[in-house]
């Protein structure tokens, strides 16, 4: 009998168990109808049934598959994407992928390969890009160098390869990208390098720490990009690429390797080569002058991220190809300090991040006179009177990013100096604006105002005066006096703005009219305040808009505000308390009859009766009112109800005549 019990428990656990396999097996998303299917991480030891024969894009990364050949995939004739990340997979056999004529891309990444055939990548007409990252390769022989004519990209990052000979039958000369990332290369020779014949090559060295070069290895051939991150004496990169052109050249360092400080004397190798943009993030100077500039003088872009730097020195010359500069992430006083004078070709210009407080200083960019975008954000900077002084003479500025800084003080036409801004970021950075008159004035040209978070005096009317182009207006996080816009506002000003962002602004409530002057808009976020259904009507003048109405306070919607959200293209109403009682029925229908307008189905759910909460409002089945059986009743009532009462009538009659 205990037996017996056993035995049903045991049965019972294991059809359980198996239930739980299968019921996995079916859970592959179909992201694309026939065509592109996501089976990430579902314990999969093969292809489901369930997946199209036509499939062309297949994510099966993170399953079981330690095997793989001819079968495994031969159903799928149409893939041209696959993906196998992590599948442990050791053995690839013959003709695994002889039927994927279309198969462009095969990522291999996080596979402990032991062993490749042959003929394993026969079969496909194209392979352009193949990841091998982390699959335990040590020699470049490893791959079947079949079939592999139109190879673009290469990507055999974090394997323990010594040496990037390639063997004589590989054919390279196609590759655009290899990346050999985090191996354990330390020495490049001339028959190395000659063993990859295309040119314009992307060629990533990153993690490696290369200590030699064979002189000559790089001389004259051509490179898209060269990586050499994390090279403890750069050195050995500047003499071994002598003579060679590269359009960008990477040397950043990492914070936990100890590089060796870059002198001038080292930067001088950079004479004999042909640099277009260099990045040496991380590093330290051992010293920085004039001279350190000696041999960029060709560069068109430098990266100077996070190098230690207090100043640049003032007597650099002959910097007149610069176009963009990167000095973010580092020790600046004031933007005098970096003596911009020089660098006269300068459009880009990005100093983000410092590390201490920023003193604009005043005029510090005047000779700037080409610069097109500049980056001050997260510097810390603090003034209680911006921004003309400080940005004098930057007539071309189409782009300034002031965001995340501290307290600045606007008057009026305070960008009078900039009259051609197209972008102005101030998010997240708080504004003290002169009352009645507005800091932007002049500002024809603008397009883009991100004004998010900065707390701003809202009852100035004059506020937005002035900008005649603006099409976006990013305004949430600031709030309005009262919880609410009133008819007369600051957004009469800005008829021309396309996508308004109100998200987040506290309201309670919007007047009628408060958006009337608005008449080119196409997209209003009003997400995250607490608006009710009467803030709705001033919405009603507008039509095919985008209109986010999520996480406000909206329960019931009356049948009088429907006609206002049908004639808008869509609506997101997740996040609200909404009736699902008979009280909203006419609503609930109309949410139904209009669910290709609405988005974030998944998040729009009752959240009253009760009984209904958390339900979705798509699948809410509502009775109210009378049935057709109900308004039955109530007729025959009625019908013996006047028969009754005729009988009665006659009844009181009779009786009344009989007593005469
Ligand atoms: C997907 O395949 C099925 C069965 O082959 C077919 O009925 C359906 O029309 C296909 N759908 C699309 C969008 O191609
Ligand atoms: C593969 O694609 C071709 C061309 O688009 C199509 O004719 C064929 O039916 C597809 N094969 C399968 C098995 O769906
Ligand atoms: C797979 O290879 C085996 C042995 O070489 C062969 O018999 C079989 O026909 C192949 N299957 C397919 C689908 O090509
Ligand atoms: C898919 O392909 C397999 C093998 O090529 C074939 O047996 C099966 O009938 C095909 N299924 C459909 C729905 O075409
Ligand atoms: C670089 O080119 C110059 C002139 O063509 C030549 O003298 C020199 O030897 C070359 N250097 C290397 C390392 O190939
Ligand atoms: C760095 O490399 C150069 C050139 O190979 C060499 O002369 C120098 O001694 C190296 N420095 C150190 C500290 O190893
Ligand atoms: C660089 O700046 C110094 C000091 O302002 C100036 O004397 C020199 O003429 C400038 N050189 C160039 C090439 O602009
Ligand atoms: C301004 O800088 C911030 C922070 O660095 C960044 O998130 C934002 O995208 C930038 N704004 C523009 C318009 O690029
Ligand atoms: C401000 O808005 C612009 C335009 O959408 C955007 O590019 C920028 O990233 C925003 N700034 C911040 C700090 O998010
Ligand atoms: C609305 O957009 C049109 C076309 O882009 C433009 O001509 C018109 O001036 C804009 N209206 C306003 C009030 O800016
Ligand atoms: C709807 O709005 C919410 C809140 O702003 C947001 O999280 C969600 O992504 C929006 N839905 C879509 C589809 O953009
Ligand atoms: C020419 C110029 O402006 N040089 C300045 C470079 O930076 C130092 C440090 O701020 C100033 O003292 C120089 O006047």
């Amino acid at each position: 009998m205990a037996l017996d019990v056993g035995c049903f428990l045991l049965a019972l656990l294991c059809s359980a168990s198996c239930e739980v396999i299968t019921s996995l097996d079916q859970t592959c998303i179909e992201e694309e109808a026939n065509r592109t299917y996501n089976c990430e991480n579902l314990g999969l030891r093969e292809i489901p049934d369930t997946l199209s024969n036509a499939t062309e894009i297949l994510d099966f990364s993170f399953n079981f598959l330690p095997t793989i050949q001819n079968g495994t995939f031969s159903r799928l004739i149409n893939l041209t994407f696959l993906d196998l990340t992590r599948c442990q997979i050791n053995l690839i056999h013959e003709d695994t992928f002889e039927s994927h004529r279309q198969l462009s891309t095969l990522v291999l990444t996080g596979n402990p390969l032991i062993f490749m055939a042959e003929t394993a990548l026969n079969g496909p007409k194209t392979l352009k890009h193949l990841f091998l990252i982390q699959t335990g390769i040590s020699n470049l022989q490893f791959i079947p160098a079949d079939n592999l004519e139109n190879l673009e990209s290469l990507y055999l990052g974090s394997n323990q390869i010594s040496s990037i000979k390639f063997p004589k039958d590989f054919p390279t000369q196609n590759l655009k990208v290899l990346d050999f990332q985090n191996n354990a290369i330390h020495y490049l020779s001339r028959e190395d390098l000659n063993s990859v014949e295309s040119t314009d090559l992307s060629l990533n060295f990153n993690g490696n720490d290369i200590k030699g070069i064979e002189p000559g290895a790089f001389s004259s051939r051509v490179f898209q990009s060269l990586n050499f991150g994390g090279t403890s004496n750069l050195s050995v990169i500047f003499n071994g690429l002598q003579n060679s052109t590269t359009q960008s050249l990477w040397l950043g360092a990492f914070e936990d390797t100890s590089n060796q400080d870059i002198s001038s004397a080292m930067l001088k190798g950079l004479c004999d080569m042909s640099v277009g943009s260099l990045n040496l993030q991380k590093n330290h100077f051992s010293d920085f002058t004039a001279s350190t500039f000696q041999c960029l003088t060709r560069l068109w872009e430098l990266d100077l991220t996070a190098t230690h730097l207090k100043e640049l020195p003032s007597s650099i010359e002959h910097m007149n190809l610069l176009k963009r500069l990167v000095l973010s992430g580092n020790k600046f006083d004031e933007l005098c300090q970096i003596n911009a004078t020089n660098f006269s070709s300068l459009t880009h210009l990005y100093i983000k991040g410092n590390q201490k407080k920023l003193h604009l200083g005043a005029a510090c960019l005047e000779k700037l006179k080409n610069l097109q975008k500049l980056d001050l954000s997260h510097d810390d900077i603090e003034d209680p009177d911006c921004c003309n002084p400080q940005l004098k003479g930057l007539i071309h500025l189409q782009s300034l990013n002031l965001s995340y800084n501290a307290p600045l003080g606007l008057q009026s036409q305070a960008f009078r100096e900039c009259p051609r801004l197209e972008i102005l970021d101030l998010a997240f950075t708080h504004l003290h604006v002169d009352a009645s008159r507005s800091p932007f004035q002049d500002l024809h040209f603008l397009r883009v105002l991100n004004l998010s978070h900065c707390a701003l005096d809202t009852s100035n009317r004059h506020l937005l005066a002035g900008l005649a182009d603006l099409q976006y207006l990013d305004f949430s996080g600031n709030r309005f006096p009262g919880r609410t816009i009133p008819k007369t506002n600051l957004l009469q000003t800005v008829g021309s703005v396309e996508i308004l962002i109100l998200s987040s602004c506290d309201l309670l409530s919007i007047e009628p009219h408060a958006f009337h002057s608005l008449g080119n808009i196409s997209h209003i976020d009003l997400s995250h305040n607490s608006l009710t259904h009467d803030s709705i009507n001033s919405l009603s003048h507008l039509k095919e808009i985008y209109l986010n109405l999520a996480a406000n306070n909206i329960g019931i919607i009356p049948a009088h505000l429907l006609p206002v959200l049908s004639q808008q293209s869509t609506i997101n109403l997740s996040q609200n308390p909404l009736d699902c009682t008979c009280s909203n029925v006419r609503f609930l229908t109309w949410y139904k009859e209009n669910l290709q307008k609405l988005e974030s189905l998944e998040g729009t759910v009752c959240a009253n009766p009760p009984a209904l909460r958390g339900v979705e409002l798509s699948a809410v089945q509502l009775s109210c009112g009378m049935t057709v059986l109900g308004i039955f009743f109530l007729i025959v009532f009625l019908f013996l109800f006047t028969i009754l009462l005729i009988f009665a009538a006659q009844y009181i009659l009779r009786w009344k005549y009989q007593h005469i």
